[in-house]
């Protein structure tokens, strides 16, 4: 024996760290986040957001408020992130940003 650390035990304790990092992503879960929407005009308006909202893969639920002009968003943040969110709403014809 030198004292050296064996590679394999390097190497294992590197993949459990890995898997620990993974494991940590997949429990991020659910979040929610409120978008204020532009462009809705009419009553029909916040069914397409919602819509357009409901298609990015990873949202669960929207909820969107043609009064407050605003969309409120359940989304896994493993899966869907703000940006797939404002850039779904902007495609269908309704810009949109996180709501401060
Ligand atoms: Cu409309």
């Amino acid at each position: 024996m030198n004292g050296e650390i064996p590679v394999s035990k390097l190497l294992a304790s590197a993949a459990i760290a890995v898997s620990v990092l993974a494991s940590s992503t997949a429990l991020a879960g659910e979040k929610t986040i409120t978008l204020a929407v532009k462009n809705m005009y009419c009553a029909d308006c916040p069914f397409i957001v919602r819509k357009s909202l409901e298609a990015v893969p990873g949202v669960a639920k929207a909820v969107v408020s043609y009064k407050e002009k605003t969309a409120v968003v359940t989304y896994d943040d493993a899966i869907a992130n703000v940006k797939a969110l404002t850039t779904a709403t902007t495609n269908a014809g309704y810009p949109s940003a996180p709501k401060s």
